[in-house]
């Protein structure tokens, strides 16, 4: 077992990792920025490193700096979280060339799916359901036109280099493919240094749905069950939830056993998250991630499992302690993120912490680096909370839900907790009837 492991990252992430890592009896290192020296995350840990001024092109991504602090430290590995260096292949190949273990997946994996070409070639060759589209880069607007036509419009055209939705452009009809090639190309350039691009065919109204998966050195993979992520906001997810309302157990079963298969075949550990769009009964992969997720606490409620334990376990070489069959998908849990922004106008709101009282009671958990008297920092991401919420049945868990957002204070900045009040009193999401153009329809609406 490691003695010492460095967090590469800050916020309500940095304290997760901190936490698994004191269970098991294993040192910590924060690093951080000029901006974040009076941060939870490294006020929490044994020993800190100051790590370069504010940005995080100059801080958290400095991938030498952060190498020199779990050297210094004595550190034996170094886990990313999410965000910042969590799926930068590069960052994982450094840790391991300097004696240190990365907690995460292969750099080859990384690199494999982060270009949504090969990622999207490989899912097919491990018979994973793709949506139909080009079989690679598509290179002229003739290309588009042909393609389009033999699949049908609507089509969309994608980044390889993109993910998150970023660098998408829909395409109607055979009119408009020149504008939307031509800006697609433009503006995948310009956001990732690579304007290579592809085509899939245009999905109405499907959910997204992500099967998380835990696997081992040993050739060792179970899947967790789904998460459901539809509501989101410019590919920004809102709240998410496990199990997926839109799913019954033969569905759940079958994609769950083609993706521990696919896994299992490809020889990944760690734990990842194979994305699909799901609709009309049908998974079409779309992209996988090989980090811990934002969302992972919905599922390590309905499965009683701590994700960051069984990563560092398995990052050991460890063999995973379970198998498929051990694996209980039980209740219902739901994540909120709330964020520092107004809660109408989504404009970011950092500043004091004056009041903090979290909910609490039973099945409510809250994953925050928040507290009273804390001065958020204008530079990173505005998430500062994740309330998670469990219970034996989804009505359960939207009673505790509506009572844990009444009694949650956080005082001297807007958040979006009146966003999320709004959400889950509505009957479309009390039904559990929602795709991932619903959230965008909801908010647009004037009230
Ligand atoms: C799509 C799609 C419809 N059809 N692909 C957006 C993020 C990226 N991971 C994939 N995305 C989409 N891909 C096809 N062929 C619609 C989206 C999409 C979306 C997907 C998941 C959750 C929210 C979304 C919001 C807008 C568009």
């Amino acid at each position: 077992m490691f003695d010492k492991v460095l967090i590469a990252n800050r916020g309500e992430i940095a304290l997760r990792i901190h936490r698994a890592c004191h269970e098991m009896g294993i040192q910590t290192v924060a690093v951080h920025s000029t901006a974040d020296a009076n941060a939870m995350h490294v006020r929490l840990a044994d020993e800190s490193v100051c790590i370069g001024p504010p940005q995080a092109s100059q801080s958290y991504l400095n991938m030498a700096a952060i190498i020199s602090a779990a050297t210094i430290t004595g550190a034996n590995a170094v886990h990313p979280g999410y965000g910042f260096l969590s799926e930068n292949a590069k960052f994982a190949e450094m840790v391991e060339d300097h004696g240190l273990t990365f907690i995460g997946p292969t750099p080859e994996h990384i690199r494999m799916m982060g270009d949504k070409i090969v990622a999207k070639q490989t899912a097919e060759q491990l018979g994973l359901p793709l949506v139909p589209g080009s079989s690679g880069a598509v290179s002229s607007v003739a290309e588009v036109k042909a393609l389009a036509a033999k699949i049908g419009f609507p089509v969309l055209i994608k980044a390889v280099a993109g993910g998150g939705g970023r660098g998408m452009k829909g395409i109607a009809s055979a009119d408009q493919a020149e504008e939307a090639f031509n800006l697609a190309q433009a503006e995948a350039k310009a956001a990732f240094g690579n304007d290579s691009l592809y085509l899939e065919k245009y999905l109405g109204h499907p959910r997204h749905i992500e099967i998380q998966v835990l696997a081992d050195n040993h050739g060792n993979v179970v899947h967790l069950g789904e998460r459901d992520c539809s509501l989101q906001r410019r590919h920004q997810k809102v709240l998410e939830e496990a199990p997926s309302p839109a799913l019954n157990e033969s569905q759940r079963r079958r994609i769950g056993g083609q993706v521990t298969a696919a896994m299992r075949k490809l020889g990944y550990r760690g734990v990842g998250t194979v994305e699909f769009l799901f609709q009309d009964g049908e998974f079409y992969f779309i992209e996988m991630n090989t980090r811990l997720q934002v969302e992972h606490p919905v599922t390590e409620a309905i499965t009683r499992l701590d994700l960051v334990r069984e990563q560092i376990r398995v990052a050991t070489g460890a063999p995973l302690g379970l198998v498929q069959d051990d694996i209980v998908l039980r209740g219902h849990a739901i994540e909120c993120r709330i964020n520092a922004e107004n809660a109408e106008t989504f404009v970011p709101c950092p500043g004091r912490i004056t009041d903090y009282h979290p909910p609490g009671g039973l099945g409510v958990r809250v994953d925050s680096a928040l507290y009273s008297g804390y001065t958020m920092p204008p530079y990173y991401d505005s998430m500062v909370a994740k309330l998670v919420v469990s219970g034996t049945s989804r009505n359960e868990c939207l009673m505790r839900l509506r009572r844990s957002l009444e009694e949650y204070v956080i005082g001297g900045i807007d958040t979006t907790i009146p966003l999320h009040q709004k959400l889950i009193a509505h009957p479309d999401f009390i039904d559990g009837n929602y795709d991932i153009n619903w959230l965008e329809r909801f908010v647009g609406l004037k009230t």
